[in-house]
């Protein structure tokens, strides 16, 4: 038996706060769908099966639905198997599988919307589906009184989705699943879905690919090596499953699936040469194509204002080759003294606040030395944490950096 194992594809997800580019996102991930369907199709799979989330919600719009519908029209050859997840549930009427056109699928096309048992290959699939967004019913309870209930030879296969109930990592309602559902329930491989990076538990047997187009960054260099690790598998996958019988030990095999790459960048912007060099060498890494990369660029440091503009100016036309780019201003402004001279003129206020930070900065680092004239003192500032019943040990340098950070972002948007 082969098959073809994905899960959350989450179609129609909103990728908001990328703005123009979230139309193009979403176009990526259908593209993907399609190529991953070929993929299906060379292998001669006997089934292509999605572990619940194919859709973002059950409100997702009808032509996307529609688009979804068709494109499995086209691969009739491909025998698939769609379980409904926590996003889309079959929880009612109005659900995407209880409307047109999901009502009526096409023969090769199963959803999966009652818990039972379904002929796949010269084995069965087990299918339990969730009706609803939480519970704290372990879904693959189900799975063991189908198996029990199905005749014959030939490999059994369960498909369900939830949480790996790993202690501590998983919360109480969000479908928890046994760290060993498949063996519990006599299954030979158990396909889940739910969490979005691949995880394998049970001794092989159950199998979590994760999304197969990413939507989240890793910090570059950490995608490429790819962690095996429980809790911090890699995003962008499927699994190719292979069953020689009932019995025997599945063959997973890691299907790449994704068509962008996720990049994180972090940088301290010192000296802007060298910066520049350091950025130019990361963005020109081997393996990243930019037009097929998304990344996101994180600036630090305290740069003059001058720094400041040379560097994104010069950030902003570098990212324009990649396919998305964000750009993560962190940097807090180096005041010269006249422009804190202009800055007391004009906003006595903000001026105050800032001289206070910077006070705070110092003090709570032990560098009393370096308060700034006027700042907050020692005893102002004990007397103020006193006042609210604090201690003002608990804070340290970075609650007042972020302070300043916030401080400074505000002014920056007013000025602009
Ligand atoms: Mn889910």
């Amino acid at each position: 038996m082969k098959l073809i194992h994905t899960a959350d594809w989450q179609l129609g997800a909103p990728f908001s706060g990328f703005g123009e580019k979230a139309d193009a996102l979403r176009a990526v991930r259908l593209q993907t769908f399609r190529l991953t369907l070929e993929r299906a199709r060379s292998e001669e799979v006997d089934g292509f099966l999605i572990a619940g989330d194919l859709f973002e919600d059950n409100q997702v719009g009808d032509e996307l639905v529609r688009k979804v519908f068709d494109l499995f029209g086209a691969f009739s050859d491909v025998p698939v198997f769609i379980l409904p997840g926590n996003h889309d549930p079959v929880s009612g009427p109005g659900c995407v599988w209880l409307r047109a056109p999901f009502n009526e699928p096409p023969a090769h096309v199963t959803v999966l919307r009652d818990a039972a048992a379904h002929p796949l290959g010269e084995g069965w699939l087990l299918a339990s589906p969730l009706t609803q967004k939480k519970s704290p019913r372990d879904p693959s309870l189900r799975l063991a009184e189908l198996a029990r209930g199905v005749e014959g030879s030939g490999p059994r296969v369960g498909i369900t989705h939830g949480s790996p109930a790993i202690e501590g990592k998983h919360q109480p309602d969000d479908h928890p699943i046994h760290l060993e559902a498949a063996t519990r329930a006599g299954l030979d491989y158990l396909a889940l879905g739910h969490w979005h990076r691949w995880q394998v538990f049970d001794g092989g047997r159950m199998v979590m690919p994760g999304t197969p187009e990413p939507e989240g960054f890793d910090a570059l260099g950490a995608a490429g090596s790819a962690t095996e690790s429980r809790a911090t598998g890699p995003r962008g996958r499927g699994a190719l499953v292979q069953i020689a019988g009932e019995g025997e030990e599945p063959t997973v095999t890691p299907l790449e699936t994704a068509t962008l790459k996720w990049i994180a960048l972090d940088t301290d912007l010192l000296d802007w040469e060298s910066t520049r060099a350091r950025l130019e060498e990361n963005l020109s890494d081997v393996g990243v194509d930019p037009e097929q990369t998304v990344v996101r660029l994180t600036l630090r440091g305290t740069p003059s204002s001058d720094e400041r503009e040379v560097a994104l100016a010069w950030i902003r036309e570098r990212l324009g080759a990649f396919f998305v780019s964000r750009i993560d201003d962190r940097t807090l402004p180096s005041l010269s003294e006249a422009e804190r001279k202009a800055l007391r003129r004009e906003r006595p206020l903000v001026a105050q606040v800032m001289n206070d930070l910077e006070a705070a900065v110092s003090l709570v680092s032990g560098k009393q030395d370096s308060v700034p004239a006027g700042g907050l003192s020692l005893r102002q500032l004990e007397s103020l944490a006193e006042d609210r019943k604090l201690d003002w040990r608990e804070f340290d340098e970075a609650f007042f950096r972020t302070a300043q950070e916030l401080l400074y972002r505000e002014l920056r948007e007013v000025a602009t």
